[in-house]
């Protein structure tokens, strides 16, 4: 059988350990016999080579033909059935932001399409049309013009990461180092905040003499409901703690709700009579400025967001993968140019309790080797980022230094970056914070269902945002580990906060950040079922770094 398809050359090659320039694929796809282009131009690849190019593929096409490629057209077919169509197909904007059906190729389930769902909700979950003025168009990603029709010779400039720690860890767990992360928070945190409350250390307050007026910034350390049903937050900063009063019947009351302790925060208030208390008027969060304006790239160029792969996993979806793979093989994709991966790469091992049950792949390299085999489908002149979470082969404790050597070896066919989570990564101007995402399970559990849920992990992550910090509270589930700086604060305010973990597709805009969780390549697994977590699986949030636009591709 030939070779009729750039989706089964994709995989004829991945499965001999290649990946692909889109172009060469294009190339041996289109070829006379694409056979025996493919062999020829494994053939004519140096020993050394991970990526077939299109030179690779030029040089076989001009060269007399190998003998006998039907072995490889055999592989090329393999468990594939019917993959020679790539299911993604274009579907039409849908202003209500719901999934499209749009007549193309039939789903393989009843209940999803292969069409695209696109727009934002907006802070208070409403669909509105892009604030940054680029249009929601679906169409536009496949036009077909002259122009656009440039296929494969995509070589975006290398994403430039901020904020990696991979190689710099220095901590090894001493009490004295959780004093120095913990110090540096504050700093960077309470830097944040001076600019507007004049801050007065804890140590100072009380001399300040009854009913004076006072604005201190501090650390949560404790916060307690009173008898009367009054909150009393105690603050604490270098010099000491100080507690803070807010009254139930306050506006104010419903944001002691938002807080999760060892954030910081500024109040403004009044000192009590004995001075010993502050009495709260206002809470002030370092937060994103409402005035931010988000850096854009300034050509039309893509990138997929995706996390939790899974590999390894009974329920990984690979078919699903290979849909999403071959499209971005498609003309369609051709200006998706990179792929941000926020952690879970595999299932990993010993993860929850009864994993083994589920494994498809139980040992963990053997996954990370799976991995990369899916990672060869996609187009070799893709930039590809990736971070750790927490099924990965790294610690667990954040943040997570990205992948040792050995790992790297494993992947290294795609040449991928990989870095830590969290990570600051700067793709053509666009600043785009990934982190993995475990302290979204602490906010969605800590906070109002309205604040915070699984059904919509952005609003978490606008809390993640206010705060500044990826994640705040210590000792809970999120483990943090001491470094001498702490990496999980949120410096700089990212146009863009990529992140996973909780497998729930969610997206919208806070003070014109743009938040994105990206769901999963993992069905539901028996143990998510026995916590009630119902996955969003196989979608592709692709951004449009120019508008900031987001469409989100189905390949389910
Ligand atoms: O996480 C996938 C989702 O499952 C995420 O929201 C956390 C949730 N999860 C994971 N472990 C547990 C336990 N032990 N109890 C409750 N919920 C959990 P992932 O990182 O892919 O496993
Ligand atoms: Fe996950
Ligand atoms: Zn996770």
């Amino acid at each position: 059988m030939p070779l009729e398809s750039s989706s089964r050359v994709v995989q004829a090659l991945a499965s001999r350990g290649y990946n692909a320039e889109r172009e060469a694929v294009t190339l041996i796809a289109e070829a006379d016999a694409p056979g025996v282009a493919l062999e020829t131009a494994v053939e004519v690849a140096p020993d050394d080579a991970l990526v077939i190019t299109t030179d690779h593929v030029r040089e076989a096409l001009a060269t007399e033909p190998v003998p006998d490629p039907s072995a490889l057209d055999e592989d090329a077919t393999d468990d594939r059935g019917t993959a020679d169509g790539v299911s993604a197909s274009e579907g039409s904007a849908a202003g209500d932001g719901s999934p499209v059906t749009d007549g193309s190729p039939a789903p393989q389930t009843p209940s999803v399409s292969s069409g695209t769902e696109s727009t934002y909700p907006t802070d208070d979950g409403g669909r509105v049309p892009d604030e940054t003025g680029g249009s929601i168009d679906e169409s536009t990603t496949g036009d077909p013009s002259p122009e656009n029709s440039r296929v494969g010779d995509r070589s975006p400039p290398a994403p430039v990461v901020a904020n990696d720690m991979t190689g710099e860890s220095t901590g090894t767990g001493e009490y004295d180092e959780f004093v120095g992360v913990f110090r540096d928070r504050y700093e960077r945190l309470s830097g944040q905040l001076r600019g507007r409350v004049n801050h007065r250390p804890a140590d100072s307050i009380e001399a300040m003499g009854g009913g004076a007026d006072v604005e201190t910034i501090g650390l949560v350390n404790d916060i307690r409901s009173t008898a009367s049903g009054h909150w009393l937050i105690e603050l604490e900063d270098t010099t000491g703690t100080f507690p803070c009063l807010v009254m139930k019947d306050r506006d104010i009351a419903d944001l002691v709700d938002e807080l999760l302790l060892d954030e910081c925060i500024a109040v403004s208030g009044t000192l009590a009579d004995d001075a010993g208390i502050v009495f709260v008027d206002a809470i002030h969060f370092p937060d994103v400025p409402r005035t931010h304006r988000p850096s854009t790239a300034d050509r039309h160029v893509q990138a997929a967001l995706i996390s939790d792969v899974h590999v390894g996993s009974q329920e990984f979806l690979a078919d699903a993968w290979s849909r999403f793979a071959d499209w971005l093989h498609t003309e369609e994709a051709e200006r998706v140019e990179y792929l941000l991966i926020a952690g879970d790469m595999v299932e990993g091992v010993g993860v929850y309790p009864g994993q083994d049950e589920e494994l498809d792949i139980v040992d963990i390299y053997d996954q990370y080797e799976r991995f990369s085999e899916h990672l060869k489908q996609v187009p070799g002149d893709m930039e590809i980022v990736m971070i750790p979470g927490n099924h990965d082969a790294v610690r667990l404790a954040e943040p997570q230094p990205g992948f040792d050597e050995e790992l790297r070896e494993i992947m290294s066919a795609h040449d991928p970056q990989i870095v830590s989570n969290p990570a600051v990564v700067d793709v053509e101007g666009v600043s785009i914070l990934m982190y993995h995402g475990v302290s979204l399970d602490e906010v969605i559990a800590e906070l109002p269902e309205e604040k915070a849920s699984y059904d919509e992990p952005h609003k978490a992550m606008y809390q993640l945002l206010k705060k500044r910090h990826v994640a705040p509270q210590f000792g809970g589930k999120t483990r943090v580990a001491p470094e001498e700086r702490d990496y999980l604060a949120i410096d700089e305010v990212p146009d863009v906060f990529h992140t996973g973990h909780v497998h729930k597709l969610g997206w919208g805009k806070y003070h014109n950040v743009l938040a994105v969780n990206s769901g999963c390549w993992q069905a539901q697994t028996d143990f998510q079922k026995s916590v009630n977590i119902d996955p969003d699986v196989a979608h592709a949030p692709i951004l449009d770094l120019d508008t900031l636009d987001m469409t989100v591709r189905k390949f389910v």
